[in-house]
């Protein structure tokens, strides 16, 4: 086994796609070719026209986008890989949107914020520690697969921050409040990890 894998990496040959993806699946994970849809409660509907994006908190002055002013801020193209604490991994999920640093970039961030609260429509909120969402961790998306996202998966827009359990990526997103002292989210209040890498299985508090 541990043979057959050398001899490989010596001949040069591209690893497997079974090696290659065994490498990218956290502990206790499996693979799924489905998109399961995860809400704590119902779907909320926003007019687009009504629909903002805040950031606030520990900023100089709060930034506020209308939809159509978000659909103008510098955007990419995202494949990540994305794992649910319920055990699911999906491998190369397609996503368009704006990183954080770039919302970030429009405000004049007080030296005292260390950590974001994502807050939702309809309620759901998530915690995270600033350096999780710079550097390119962590984006606002709103088209997946292409196509604009679906209100089931949190269309209009959502958070992802793919590196961590997939529940830090809140759904129909609504804004980034900027502190300087932690607090819970939704799931994080009800026994979740505070942070949920999936690589240390940080599940529950106390993994
Ligand atoms: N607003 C909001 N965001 C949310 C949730 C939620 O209930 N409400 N569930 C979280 C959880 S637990 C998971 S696993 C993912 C599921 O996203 P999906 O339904 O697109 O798979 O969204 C996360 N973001
Ligand atoms: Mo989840």
């Amino acid at each position: 086994m541990t043979d057959r894998f050398v001899s490989r990496g010596f001949a040069g040959r591209r690893r497997d796609a079974d090696a290659d993806r065994a490498g990218r699946i956290p502990p206790g994970q499996y693979l799924t070719d489905g998109f399961p849809v995860l809400s704590a409660g119902p779907t909320p509907q926003i007019p687009i026209d009504q629909w903002e994006f805040t950031i606030e908190g520990l900023v100089r002055a709060p930034v506020r986008w209308s939809w159509e002013q978000f659909l103008a801020l510098p955007a990419r193209d995202w494949t990540v890989d994305i794992s649910c604490v319920t055990k699911w991994t999906k491998l190369d999920t397609r996503w368009h949107g704006v990183s954080i640093d770039d919302l970030l970039a429009a405000v004049e961030l007080d030296p005292r914020a260390q950590f974001v609260t994502a807050y939702s429509y309809g309620g759901y909120s998530t915690n995270l520690p600033l350096s999780d969402v710079l550097n390119n961790l962590a984006f606002v998306a709103y088209q997946y697969d292409g196509a604009p996202l679906e209100p089931a998966h949190g269309g209009p827009a959502r958070l992802v921050v793919p590196h961590l359990y997939f529940w830090k990526s809140a759904k129909w997103v609504r804004g980034l409040r900027l502190i300087e002292h932690d607090v819970p989210g939704f799931w994080e209040s009800l026994g979740y990890h505070n942070r949920g890498d999936p690589w240390r299985e940080e599940r529950y508090s106390g993994d």
